[in-house]
């Protein structure tokens, strides 16, 4: 095989998913602008995600936030992704937008407000079954704003409590990815702000129970590669949600600010063979698109990930390795630089034909006209959106 076919071969295992909130409306908290023909319901948001996955052919799944994607029937929801091709993915509890959480769910001091999240928690664990998900993806805005607020070490206890409870009520095929935040919308304290706190947590809990990285939730600088590396090397990378940011958790589009940061974890990911069908690791998108059109804006982001990581694949191993060995840092060097300064479109474009696929996905997509039949159908009715 030549090394443009088993390029191809291996980027074929990739699979990206993308999150139902980024087909609804969203927004800063100065404004959300209203696009047209955006989704209205769960339902109509699969639709727009198996939009994605038809013109990349590797978009297979969606994730869902649960109340933001509540449905009176979930198995009709798991059927209705079916039936456009697609499945349901990580389910996502949330437990920051009602006035009782206003000092933390299941780190809260009021024990009723705990058990109150807790049990949100084991509702979508029952959700996940329903609706034949893997994945339970915990984010917790929880933290303080000024010291004394509250026991930090308390609130860690309750933490693992709740998780211990949650972790218990899953089924074994089902997986708990901790996703950890460095700050927002807490100040002086987030309960789960590093890496070190998800994975403290998840040792704890047991095998299953992994970290989760979003790629805007670290403070400026991070070497995110390394954290990859490490939790790789340990089997707790769960997965990734992918974006990119200029300054803090900015959910733009993955790879838009620093496509050199995401080809170096993908670096990281391929040398250990994680992008494999046989793999573990989410590959997940959690973005948010104000200003663009959002399913464009989704189906950009896939390739941009798909490029990264053909550019990743390209890395020459045999050569990099002989040229650390050789401590010649130099050559090291330019073997990652070379790799990443490939153009790999042509190949992409490649891989998508023999997929079956147009080699240029976006260009299809518009063709399609699918964005004006949404506009037309959905003129009626409110948006989805979380209302920031
Ligand atoms: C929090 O900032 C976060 O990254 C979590 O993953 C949430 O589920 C998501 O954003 C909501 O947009
Ligand atoms: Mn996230």
């Amino acid at each position: 095989m030549g090394i443009s076919e088993e390029v191809k071969s291996e980027l074929r295992q990739l699979m990206i998913e993308t999150p139902s909130w980024a087909y609804g409306n969203s927004g800063t908290r100065f404004k959300v602008f209203a696009q047209k023909g955006v989704a209205r319901t769960a339902f109509e948001k699969i639709e727009d995600a198996a939009q994605v996955n038809q013109f990349t052919g590797v978009a297979p799944s969606v994730a869902v936030h649960i109340p933001w994607d509540k449905v009176d029937d979930y198995g009709a929801l798991q059927e209705h992704a079916l039936s456009v091709g697609i499945s349901i993915g990580a389910i996502n509890p949330n437990v920051f937008q009602e006035d009782d959480y206003r000092f933390g769910s299941v780190c809260n001091p009021d024990p009723a407000i705990r058990r109150k999240a807790t049990d949100h928690l084991l509702e979508c664990v029952e959700i996940g079954v329903l609706t034949g998900s893997k994945i339970l993806s915990l984010w917790f805005a929880d933290g303080t704003n000024y010291p004394g607020q509250d026991d930090i070490q308390a609130r860690q206890e309750r933490l693992g409590e709740a998780l211990r409870e949650t972790y218990d009520a899953m089924p074994s095929s089902m997986r708990m990815l901790l996703e950890y935040k460095f700050f927002e919308p807490s100040f002086y304290t987030m309960d789960v702000p590093d890496w070190g706190t998800s994975l403290l947590h998840c040792l704890d809990l047991g095998e299953r129970a992994q970290v989760l990285v979003d790629t805007g939730h670290h403070a400026p600088g991070t070497n995110i590669e390394f954290i990859v590396a490490n939790l790789l090397r340990k089997g707790r990378l769960g997965g990734f949600h992918f974006n990119s940011r200029f300054y803090a958790d900015d959910d733009l589009m993955v790879g838009a600010a620093d496509p050199y940061q995401l080809f170096r974890i993908m670096n990281e990911i391929v040398a250990a063979g994680a992008h494999r069908t046989e793999s573990s690791v989410a590959f997940m998108l959690d973005q948010c698109h104000n200003l663009e059109a959002k399913i464009p804006a989704e189906i950009r982001s896939v390739m941009n990930v798909q490029e990264a990581t053909a550019k990743a694949l390209l890395v020459d191993r045999g050569a990099l390795s002989k040229a650390q060995a050789d401590a010649n840092v130099l050559e090291a060097n330019e073997i990652l630089i070379d790799a990443f300064n490939t153009d790999v479109r042509p190949l992409l474009g490649e891989l998508r034909q023999d997929m079956g696929l147009d080699a240029d996905p976006l260009g299809a997509y518009r063709r399609s006209g699918y964005g004006e039949k949404i506009v037309a159908e959905r003129a009626v009715g409110a948006a989805a959106g979380w209302g920031a």
